[in-house]
């Protein structure tokens, strides 16, 4: 017994390198305590990497583009800068009421592919969720009515229909599995751009307090109760805030949240004003103090100027805005093509032929930013 105690203790040495005066590694805990090594690894080496630069997202990035659908391998991102973007993000609505297809037609079967296609080659995933109003009425995310919220929380009408809808968040993400069988880390935000007033979540429907619990509770429930540990957890308010105090009106905690962004999106002429860089610059400066004192990652975790119809604005606007600011990330938006129900093109990354392909060229050969094999040179899922 004592024996192999000893034993212990000397392999416990010889590991740590004591000895041989080697700096024991220093890993710092996401919000997660038992979260997996790979999500631990993820969560420091975001940190190192964001010094040397930004990555670039796109959402959707690997199921559909501008005029295709479903065709293996290929990225709009990819066929203007011959390589994918670092990050991936992917959205769950639909999930939540056992859907097969997520709300912008993604089926999730072929999501959890892809999603293990991007982490094999090195990629961060990202997800959002916009889940229906528990109320179950037509608009889905986007219903205002006033209680929602607290209609999900412990003792409210819809605690349980919430619990089943985090049910089904645990599957997906405890789906979600490398080569290795272990588990794909996830950088999860949820209840995103919850200082607007379009979503259940939204500012208007609840009490910072509710919007706390709510956070709180679901992480408790998917980290406690369903054992999900490759999560990283991304705080997201709008583009609305003008205070750090505004940014963190219903921030839940520092124990419970990983990473602090906000959404942004061009809707003026960048070609007559210059608001689009000055706020953005503006609200980086804010949420870049924030995260100094709070040691947090951040990121722009949604923008975009719907069909970039500015050729430079990659070089332009974009990398302007982003400046010198530390951020982790950068995500525009999806490249639907054609939508029916909006009559027109949405679409946020450019395509072959695109006017602004050429300047996105250049903002690709920019030193700081990171693409696919940028960052799989990081080995960011290695300690
Ligand atoms: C919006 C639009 C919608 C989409 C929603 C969720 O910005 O792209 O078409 O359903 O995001 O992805």
């Amino acid at each position: 017994m004592l024996l192999n105690k000893i034993n212990r203790l000397l392999l416990m040495a010889v590991l740590s390198g004591a000895g041989s005066f080697a700096r024991p590694v220093t890993k710092e805990l996401p919000a997660d305590k038992n979260a997996t090594s790979q999500t631990i690894a993820l969560y420091n080496n975001l940190k190192k990497l964001s010094v040397k630069g930004f990555m670039f997202g796109h959402q959707d990035d690997l199921a559909y583009g501008v005029n295709w659908r479903y065709e293996n391998g290929r990225s709009d991102v990819k066929e203007v800068a011959g390589d994918y973007p670092a990050v991936y993000g992917w959205e769950l609505g639909g999930l939540e009421g056992k859907e097969e297809k997520n709300i912008d037609g993604v089926p999730f079967k072929k999501m959890r592919q892809f999603i293990k296609e991007g982490y094999e080659r090195g990629g961060v995933i990202t997800i959002s969720w916009h889940a229906r109003s528990p109320f179950g009425y037509p608009k889905g995310a986007w219903d205002t009515t006033r209680g929602t919220v607290a209609s999900i929380l412990p003792g409210g009408s819809n605690h349980v229909l919430f619990k089943m809808w985090l049910d089904e968040l645990a599957k997906f993400f405890l789906s979600l599995k490398g080569n290795q069988g272990e588990a794909i880390p996830v950088l999860f935000r949820p209840f995103h751009e919850l200082t607007g007033n379009w979503f259940w979540w939204g500012r208007n429907t609840c009490t910072p307090e509710q919007f706390k619990v709510l956070w709180r509770f679901t992480q408790y429930y998917l980290r406690e109760e369903k054992k999900v540990h490759n999560l990283l957890y991304v705080y997201n308010t709008s583009g609305d805030f003008k205070t750090k105090d505004e940014f963190l009106e219903r921030y839940p905690g520092d124990d419970a949240v990983d990473m602090i962004s906000f959404d942004t999106y061009q809707y003026d002429d960048p070609a007559k004003s210059d608001w689009f860089v000055k706020n953005t610059s503006f609200q980086l400066g804010l949420i870049e103090e924030i995260a100094a004192e709070k040691n947090k990652l951040t990121a722009i975790a949604e923008t975009g100027y719907e069909q970039i119809p500015l050729a430079n604005w990659w070089t332009d606007v974009l990398s302007k805005a982003i400046g010198k600011h530390t951020i982790s990330y950068v995500l525009v938006w999806r490249n639907h093509g054609y939508n029916q129900w909006m009559k027109k093109m949405h679409y946020y990354a450019p395509y072959k032929g695109h006017g602004s392909e050429a300047d996105f060229i250049q903002f690709y050969q920019q030193e700081n930013t990171l693409f696919e094999k940028d960052v799989a040179k990081e080995k960011l899922y290695n300690e």
